[in-house]
């Protein structure tokens, strides 16, 4: 980077007035509730690439009562001095016109880049008002914005004798609509994995709407080592020490970097992610492809020439089991497959990312061949265990239960065939089956009983045998016809558009008992159909809690409080009013008419729709949740109380 960066050398593309016109090209959907929130890493951006330039070691975010934020730097500061086209200050260039930013050369270029890397300035047209503050060559420098347009021109308001930039915004609330306030834990976790990202750029986050400062800091010396060992943090690791592996390679636009971060633990699960430019691809993309490729040649190439092998290769699933892994790649010039950067499609990092791990990790296990054998023992363990479940799904197909066979017998299908309209509930215990079959829509609603609790599939991971040998786990795979399991290569794998019926309700009673039952029903389909799940076909059945009578009235409650506002309201004409309250403690103490009125009338019910923020985090949650280690799970429910009870997941 060169240091006479100056007014002069800032490139000016376009003008501003489309932002207010078109927000949704330029800082996404101001609708859809993530646009508030793009506006901070837009403007964080701009701080990071000072940290990356290597000029700024800290950040600080303030989050402010009256719906304003600021971030402030200590980076170098805007240029303040006159820019030769526009004979306005370049900090007013930078502040004012889109895609204004530094010069796209091989020596400098933007790293960091927000959702769409258009800029403070966009930000700037979409804030009822926006201020600057630049502190450079002693002096303290201002400007204030309204809807992106100067209303004064840059001042000197003070000395200082240090440097840095301030940007402090009010995000125009007639833009964006849905979630109009800034959300603490949103921007904690985003700015956590920012600071993960950069080791040793502390970033510092203040909420002060509250009474009292809440402040979350981050600073990770150890960079993206330490976000592999935050990862595994809850698991029993296979060696102590995180690898890490860095490497460079020219291509005709500039520099590629490579730094990726890796280590194994006794988890089953892969946890790979992966970024471009500090932008997380959600969806991977050619780095993965690459870092992949190389895991499995390095693992096999090393099991072979030690003769740790017996039989055939190694498949990269089994290499990957149980691996967290962090892999950061740095491009001049980055293509994606979408606006959202969830996918990196540039072709030539695959190979990139390839020969740089190769090389490096062969070099890494020759000097460590113990820790190399504990790896490719965890391997071999794990395409065992595969090729014993591949066996007993095998078994389970030639009974019948994948195709064919027949509806199970205790299943109470619905009259039309047409997947779309049907549902099928899967129902705790055959009382509230009995119950919940009579007074069901039997045109579009089908009823499946399962009795008592369903295997916790997530610690038979290394018998899976037993998960296709329970009945109640085979009389789901048969009454839903869509197959069993996620490997997208075989052909008997879950398949959504298979499904008998669009809609998967699963109905407990509304307690801890039914609480788990549920998380068991939701375990088995995350891990064996995944898919259901992440398409959105899953629901949560919400019966009431409470059936409140006065006289020949009743009404229901699904939570505590509105319980309370019902009594309230019966008592306003008759104080005296003595109110029957009948706690329902199970789905069988209701009758038909009241199972089908509170609960399964599709006019009337309110389910929840089972979602998935984030996989990488869900798996983590099940691992945690129903795996072996008591602790961890004690610490888990603790910390996580109120989102388990509500499952959200
Ligand atoms: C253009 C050129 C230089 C720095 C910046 C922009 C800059 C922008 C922002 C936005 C927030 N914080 C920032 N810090 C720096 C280089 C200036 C030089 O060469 O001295």
């Amino acid at each position: 980077m060169s240091d006479d960066y100056g007014a002069s050398s800032i490139q000016v593309l376009e003008g501003l007035e489309a932002v207010r016109k078109r927000p949704g090209m330029y800082i996404g959907d101001p609708h859809d509730g993530s646009a508030l929130h793009h506006c901070i890493w837009e403007v964080v951006d701009n701080s990071v690439d000072e940290h990356l330039a290597g000029y700024n070691n800290k950040i600080e975010v303030d989050v402010n009562p009256g719906g304003t934020l600021s971030v402030r730097d200590f980076g170098r500061g805007i240029p303040v001095g006159m820019h030769e086209e526009y004979q306005i200050s370049a900090a007013e260039v930078i502040m004012t016109k889109l895609h204004a930013g530094g010069k796209f050369d091989n020596s400098s270029y933007k790293v960091s880049g927000g959702l769409h890397g258009v800029g403070v300035s966009a930000v700037n047209a979409v804030s009822e008002w926006m201020k600057v503050t630049i502190h450079r060559d002693g002096k303290i420098h201002e400007q204030m914005y309204e809807k992106g347009v100067p209303v004064s021109p840059l001042s000197v308001v003070g000395e200082c004798d240090d440097t840095g930039t301030q940007i402090t915004f009010k995000p125009d609330l007639s833009i964006f609509t849905n979630v109009v306030e800034f959300e603490f834990e949103q921007i904690d976790t985003r700015l956590k994995e920012t600071a993960f990202l950069n080791a040793g750029l502390e970033i510092v986050i203040t909420d002060n709407r509250g009474e009292e400062p809440h402040v979350s800091n981050h600073l990770y010396e150890g960079g993206i080592s330490e976000f592999v060992s935050q990862i595994n943090s809850h698991r029993q690791v296979l060696h102590k020490d995180v690898i890490l592996i860095t490497g460079e390679r020219e291509i005709e636009v500039g520099t590629v970097t490579v730094d990726l971060a890796l280590q194994w633990s006794d988890a089953f699960s892969e946890s790979i992610l992966c970024y471009t430019n500090i932008i997380r691809n959600k969806d991977g993309g050619t780095h993965l492809s690459g870092l992949r490729g190389a895991l499995t040649k390095s693992v096999n190439s090393y099991a072979k020439k030690k003769n740790l092998l017996k039989g055939d290769s190694l498949s990269g699933e089994d290499v990957r089991e149980g691996l967290a892994s962090i892999v950061s790649v740095k491009h001049p010039d980055p293509s994606f497959s979408s606006q959202t950067k969830d996918k990196l499609v540039s072709s030539e990092v695959s190979s990139i990312v390839e020969t740089v791990v190769y090389e490096k990790l062969g070099e890494y296990f020759e000097e460590n061949p113990s820790m190399a054998k504990l790896i490719v023992d965890k391997a071999v363990l794990a395409s065992k265990a595969r090729e014993a479940a591949r066996k007993a799904k095998d078994l389970t197909r030639r009974k019948g239960v994948l195709e064919g066979g027949g509806l199970p017998g205790k299943l109470a299908d619905c009259q039309s065939r047409d997947p779309n309209e049907c549902e099928i509930y899967l129902v705790e215990g055959d009382s509230a089956g009995g119950s919940a079959k009579t007074g069901r829509d039997r045109r579009i609603q089908a009823i499946l009983p399962l009795r008592g609790k369903i295997l916790n599939v997530e610690r038979q991971r290394r018998n899976v045998a037993k998960v296709f040998q329970n009945n109640e786990i085979q009389t789901i795979i048969r009454a839903f016809g869509a197959g069993v399991g996620n490997d997208e290569e075989d052909e008997s794998s879950f398949n959504p558009e298979k499904l008998r019926y669009r809609k998967i309700i699963i109905m407990t009673d509304a307690d801890v008992d039914g609480a788990h039952i549920r998380t068991l029903m939701l375990t088995f389909l995350w891990r064996f159909m995944k898919r259901a799940i992440v398409e959105g076909y899953v629901y949560i059945a919400q019966p009431p809690l409470y059936q409140i009578t006065k006289g020949r009235n009743s009404k229901y409650a699904f939570t505590d409080e509105e319980r309370d506002k019902i009594i309230d309201e019966m008592k306003i004409d008759n104080p005296n009013a003595k109110i029957g309250i009948q706690r329902y403690k199970g789905l069988g103490e209701m009758n038909p008419d009241q199972l089908w009125n509170t609960t399964m009338n599709p006019e009337t019910r309110t389910m929840l729709k089972v979602t998935v923020a984030d996989a990488e985090d869900s798996d983590r949650m099940f691992e945690i949740l129903m795996g072996e280690d008591v602790p961890d799970r004690r610490h888990f429910i603790e910390k996580h109380a109120k989102e388990v009870t509500n499952l959200d997941i």
